[in-house]
């Protein structure tokens, strides 16, 4: 049984949009694994740690027959190979991979809540995830496409369509 689950992407260090599109082959490569869609890619303002460079972000959608917390292993895996240095938190990164949604899966363990608490409420991750998968449901919280006004404000560019 597979599940449908969005990968969100994000790097601002060491090009990070080759870093980017590196992760979309990876993230599909992941055994068990499916790629359905990919996002465009962002140039995107930081959010939370503002003296930092703009990231480059985008959405993966997979089907997947990986559980949560195996997928994210491998996610913090492909991160590894990336260079990834966890000093600042929301700091400066090669590259970031989180779960944003896991079919209609809710779920809170230590390092790993499903959906991404925040995905609602951020561009970087609402337009590349509304792209691959324009009626999502955040579960908890409702549809994506609901939340596309209350971002509008924020600094994203359209860098490149999907790649
Ligand atoms: N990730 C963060 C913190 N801030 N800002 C942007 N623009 N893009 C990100 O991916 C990002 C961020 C923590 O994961
Ligand atoms: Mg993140
Ligand atoms: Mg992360």
């Amino acid at each position: 049984m597979s599940t449908r689950a969005v990968i969100a992407l994000g790097a601002n260090l060491d090009d990070p949009e080759a870093r980017v599109r590196a992760a979309f082959d990876e993230v599909g490569a992941l055994p068990s694994t499916r790629p359905v869609a990919r996002s465009a890619l962002y140039r995107t303002a930081p959010v939370g740690f503002v003296d930092q460079p703009a990231f480059v972000n985008a959405c993966l959608l997979v089907e997947t027959a990986l559980g949560p917390r195996r997928l994210l292993d491998e996610l913090l895996a492909i991160e590894r190979l990336h260079g990834r240095v966890r000093d600042i938190p929301n700091g400066p990164r090669t590259l970031d991979l989180d779960i944003v949604l896991y079919g209609d899966t809710s779920l809170h363990e230590p390092g790993l809540t499903i959906p991404h608490p925040r995905a609602h409420e951020r561009a970087f991750v609402l337009a590349p995830l509304l792209d691959v998968w324009p009626d999502a449901i955040i579960p908890g919280r409702g549809a994506a496409a609901s939340f596309r006004d209350a971002v509008r404000g924020q600094a994203i560019e359209r860098l490149r369509d999907t790649p």
